[in-house]
């Protein structure tokens, strides 16, 4: 009886001698046991935590537990021997002065080169109201770039999920040459009007897959640019923001294909776009953007529900000589409803010389809820194909003082 209570408290206790426990799923490597405290910077106890994950050949778990844990920035490198689970049950909070990085070239946190890796939970506190003041970048090309919030590189089959993130000083979170990689029930918030603070930002990734997550940003809600391929975006809420984008496009030579990229059941609450492809005017990049699905989406007074902008010339920076080479085609545009908060409910402006190709237009259903006129659309260097009813009629705005649901009577093939 006596040995069997000693026995009970050695192993109650014993997380206290060793830095590690055995647990079902491996090993679990406490923050705490490395020097963590509450409200004081864990970045090194994180830091030894993570090179024991990473060395253990046995799936491993690092926790973090409910609390305030402050930290100025760290980078957890790959690679690692077995699968490593990053489970954060607090608040990690980064200091409000962007001075305090150590590096201030580097990201807040930074994941890279890492097989089966998942973070479940946690806050993610980027602190950065003050930090959005000193943000000039869309005005003064030398600016300082602020760091991304949550940075994840390289990395393979990889989870995030459960996590929320806020206030980032930049991008919440980035997702670069990122593969078999699922983002779910993520919640991102930062104030509408905070600078270049884009939610989730993909680029040089393929079967990413972003679902049921709530993102409310001052800028894009998802964005993806080069080289992406097989992207599923579905049962995202977005707003505020400027929605989910592919581009811009087209500023750089080095740029590579997208395709296959699924937006489907989203819902965008006064967004300033719903869906966009954006890419710019005489731009040298050639590439192609390819199988696009948006279908089933919901608009809440959100302007732009569906554009593609081959003239993207944001403060009239660009050569608009030139159109873009980039070509746009096989585009499914299915059901869209709800309401919008410009006259100009669709846009899809095409490049001259390299017209947008297979586009199909279902079911759309959107009413103008602003008073600037009627609702319209407008087409250029586009000839889609319809199926279902559209109101207001697509790419044919010239007669749309005739009733609704004329999209039948414009089939151009
Ligand atoms: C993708 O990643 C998940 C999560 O680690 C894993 O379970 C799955 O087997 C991976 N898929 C492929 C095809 O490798
Ligand atoms: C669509 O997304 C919402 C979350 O935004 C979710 O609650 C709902 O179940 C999804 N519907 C379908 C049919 O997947
Ligand atoms: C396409 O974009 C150009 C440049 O912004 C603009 O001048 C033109 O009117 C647009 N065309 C349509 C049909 O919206
Ligand atoms: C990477 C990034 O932007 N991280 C920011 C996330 O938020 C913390 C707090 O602002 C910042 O320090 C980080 O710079």
């Amino acid at each position: 009886m006596e040995q069997k209570l000693i026995l009970i408290i050695l192993f109650i206790i014993s997380p206290c001698f060793t830095h590690s426990v055995k647990h079902e799923n491996g090993v679990i490597f406490d923050i705490r046991k490395y020097g963590a405290r509450p409200n004081s910077d864990i970045s090194q106890a994180l830091t030894k935590a993570w090179k024991e994950a990473i060395a253990s050949p046995k799936a491993s778990k690092i926790y973090i537990p409910r609390g305030i844990w402050m930290l100025s920035q760290v980078k957890l490198s790959g690679p690692n021997k077995a699968p490593i689970l990053l489970q954060v049950e607090g608040t990690v909070k980064a200091y409000s002065e962007v001075h305090k990085l150590p590096d201030k070239r580097a990201e807040w946190i930074t994941f890279g080169h890492i097989d089966h890796f998942t973070l479940a939970g946690g806050v993610f506190d980027g602190s950065g109201q003050a930090a959005w003041k000193s943000n000039d970048c869309k005005k003064n090309r030398n600016c300082i770039k602020l760091p991304i919030n949550l940075s994840f590189n390289f990395m393979d089959n990889s989870i995030i999920q459960d996590t929320t993130t806020k206030d980032s000083k930049n991008f919440h979170v980035k997702c670069l040459a990122c593969n078999n990689v699922t983002f779910q029930r993520l919640t991102v918030s930062a104030p509408g009007d905070s600078p270049n603070t884009d939610g989730i930002h993909l680029s040089h990734s393929s079967r990413v897959d972003i679902l049921g997550a709530r993102i409310e940003t001052g800028d894009d809600c998802i964005s993806m640019n080069s080289d992406m391929s097989h992207v599923r975006i579905r049962d995202i809420t977005c707003g505020p923001g400027h929605g989910i984008s592919v581009g811009s496009l087209g500023g750089n030579a080095a740029e590579k294909d997208v395709s296959g990229i699924y937006v489907t059941n989203c819902t965008f609450i006064r967004t300033q776009n719903g869906v966009r492809v954006k890419t710019w005017p005489s731009g040298p990049a050639t590439l192609e953007v390819s199988d696009l699905r948006f279908e089933d989406l919901v608009m809440i007074e959100a302007s732009n529900p569906v554009i593609i902008d081959q003239e993207y010339c944001p403060s009239n920076l660009c050569d608009r000589t030139k159109p873009s080479s980039i070509k746009v085609r096989k585009v499914s545009i299915k059901n869209i409803r709800g309401t919008t908060a410009k006259a100009e409910a669709i846009t899809l402006n095409c490049s001259k010389t390299k017209p947008c190709e297979d586009v199909e237009i279902g079911d759309v259903d959107l009413k103008y809820v602003g008073k600037n006129g009627r609702i319209t659309t407008k087409c250029a260097n586009v000839k889609p194909r319809f199926v279902g009813r559209q109101n207001p009629p697509v790419c044919a705005s010239h007669f749309h003082h005739h009733s609704s649901f004329l999209g039948a009577h414009h089939h151009s093939s």
